[in-house]
């Protein structure tokens, strides 16, 4: 599937073995770790990881900041912050539609041409993955029209459930297209 010029790809695994420019981190404010796929990438990326994140002093829900991969596969990995639900007085899918575009902007900026992502926000932050993939859509579409670089999206998904859900939002939604 295609989104523009964009390869859209669905599928279920392990972000941290993910062999692409770069992956997006589900990250939180302080930027210093913590469970989820954060926990993982941190504990497989290594200390110097760790060590950039530190340098960047946090990061609002929202942003996106960039590091290099230490001892993962891919060259980058975008730590993003996503909106718990329910906690930002309406403003969640204005602050998740952030997410995706300013990692997408980011990825760009660095000439990177492939970018895997995680469901931000779907896990420990309660975002309904439903709810997400609109707002996921119109992100890809919007940056789409200004990209330069990114050739492929892929979407990391760590249980068969959230990857069901992908697949039949971004069918339907593509065949109309
Ligand atoms: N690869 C791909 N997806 C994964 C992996 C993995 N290795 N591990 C978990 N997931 P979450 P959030 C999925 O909770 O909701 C952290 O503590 C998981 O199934 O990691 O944005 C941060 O430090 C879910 O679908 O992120 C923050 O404090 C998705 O990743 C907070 O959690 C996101 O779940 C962020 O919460």
């Amino acid at each position: 599937m295609k989104i523009q010029n964009i390869e859209i790809i669905i599928k279920i695994g392990d972000i941290t073995d993910e062999n692409v420019d770069v992956i997006v981190n589900a990250a939180n404010n302080s930027l210093l770790g913590g469970g989820g796929v954060d926990g993982a990438i941190h504990k497989r990326a290594g200390a110097s990881v760790l060590e950039q994140c530190k340098k960047h002093g946090g990061c609002a829900t929202g942003d996106a900041k960039i590091t290099t991969a230490g001892n993962l596969l891919c060259k980058y990995i975008i730590h993003t912050v996503g909106p718990i639900y329910g906690r930002h007085g309406g403003l969640e899918s204005l602050l998740l539609y952030n997410c995706y575009i300013n990692s997408l902007k980011l990825a760009d900026e660095y000439s990177l041409k492939t970018i895997s992502f995680s469901a931000i926000s779907t896990g420990v932050y309660g975002y309904p993955v439903e709810e997400t993939l609109p707002i996921i859509y119109k992100a890809i579409k919007d940056f789409s029209a200004k990209n330069n670089n990114i050739q492929e999206i892929r979407f990391v998904l760590f249980d068969k459930e959230k990857y069901k859900l992908y697949n039949s939002y971004f069918n339907a939604i593509l065949d109309k297209n």
